[in-house]
């Protein structure tokens, strides 16, 4: 599907750190919308190979705050059109997505989000225990008696599933095909910054296959966002933890909806192949692994049997771990640094995945213009030291 280059050109107007679904959709919308070709993407290990091929593939725009619902929102829009746009299949399917509330503070929030939701022309409802049953007969709402049963759930027909591998894939053939170049097996060593009249500004990129000259650099590397900023004399409140998923065998098809439960800490939804993906929440301490435990199946494993007990013979396939960017807040750090031409597109915790298209849109627009996008406005790197958060917490999947 790509062109492997063998040598790293001398000059590029953009070289873009990471080759996830992020990095490869602002190069793909960089040639596409702004005419910027002469684009290198490092890539230190292969395409696709973190948080893109690692996440449990949710879409979903039910946010808690404006800023957060309006950004999903338009990501939502993109993902509608992205298969046709790439001529490719994503497995794009809408299931619909329950998160269920066990206690009376989490219906609260639940009603609180599908009235922010509602406000910007985004389909979600509260709806009681009875219709949950109905939508998934096979769900015990009752928790088996020994966690709080199911009180109602938020529910967001939009909400949808999607092959997350393709997705590298799709924006990678894209760009590949308008000229901007992907080198796997590329580590960056140092990011060149001199001295301008703003501070400091990026000229360059020294990596394991030679120096490259650029003025535009785009960080978007999940998981190793500390070591970059370093790299250029910056620090955020980024915290790395794990956060781990697995799959079961292929069973037959039960299972339309994508449910979370932030109480019982599990979100699964069925995939074409049958196969149930799961996941749970961050591993409680700072990690820079993609290592991952038994403690984590049990515990997933008895969590999912309190709410489908019929499960109990369905054998786990495989288990893996992503490396989550994790921001006081819960909302990701995305735009122009004190850096001049050092851009950030990092912070996701645990929900990148989705934002992939609105990503690539909004990055490619503020790396061609060196303008903000409207709306990554309330994501910017100096929103800590204003003390302007954007406090997305109340729209995790499941408690952290
Ligand atoms: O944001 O929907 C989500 C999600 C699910 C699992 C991790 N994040």
């Amino acid at each position: 599907m790509f062109t492997v280059p063998d040598r790293l050109k001398p000059t590029y107007d953009v070289v873009i750190i990471g080759a996830g679904g992020h990095g490869l959709a602002a190069a793909y919308y960089l040639a596409r919308d702004h005419g910027i070709h002469n684009v290198a993407v490092l890539e230190r290990g292969y395409i696709g190979g973190g948080n893109t091929g690692r996440n449990t593939t949710i879409i979903r725009s039910n946010y808690l705050t404006p800023e957060g619902v309006k950004f999903y929102d338009e990501s939502v829009r993109l993902w509608q059109d992205l298969a046709q746009d790439f001529d490719l299949n994503l497995f794009y399917s809408t299931r619909g997505h329950f998160t269920l509330a066990h206690t009376d503070a989490s219906m609260r929030t639940m009603r609180w989000r599908a009235e922010v939701n509602k406000h910007y022309g985004v389909d979600s409802e509260v709806v009681d225990a009875q219709e949950v049953q109905r939508a998934v007969p096979m769900m015990d709402i009752r928790c088996g008696g020994h966690s709080p049963p199911v009180l109602g759930a938020l529910y967001h027909a939009p909400g949808a599933i999607a092959r997350h591998d393709a997705v590298a894939w799709g924006y990678g053939r894209g760009a590949d095909r308008r000229g901007v170049e992907i080198h796997q097996n590329t580590e960056v060593l140092s990011i060149d910054t001199e001295e301008c009249e703003s501070g400091r500004a990026v000229v360059g990129v020294t990596t394991n296959r030679g120096r490259i000259s650029t003025r535009k650099v785009l960080c978007a590397v999940a998981g190793s966002t500390p070591g970059m900023l370093k790299m250029v004399g910056l620090s955020s409140p980024i915290y790395i933890h794990p956060l781990q998923a697995m799959v079961s065998e292929p069973v037959k098809p039960w299972l339309d909806p994508v449910i979370v439960s932030g109480s019982l800490h599990v979100y699964v939804s069925q995939s074409a192949r049958g196969e149930l993906v799961m996941g749970a929440s961050l591993d409680p301490y700072e990690l820079h692994s993609t290592r991952s435990t038994l403690d984590f199946v049990e515990s997933l494993s008895a969590h999912m049997l309190e709410l489908f007990p019929f499960l109990s013979d369905v054998r786990v396939m495989r288990q893996w771990a992503g490396m989550a960017d994790m921001t006081p807040d819960f909302s990701p750090i995305m735009g122009l640094t004190p850096v001049a031409g050092f851009y950030i597109d990092a912070g996701w915790g645990t929900w990148g995945f989705k934002a992939t298209p609105v990503c690539g849109k909004t990055m490619s627009h503020t790396v061609a213009t060196n303008r903000t996008h409207p709306l990554i406005d309330a994501f910017g790197y100096d929103r800590f030291s204003r003390f302007e958060l954007t406090g997305e917490k109340g729209a995790a999947s499941v408690g952290h």
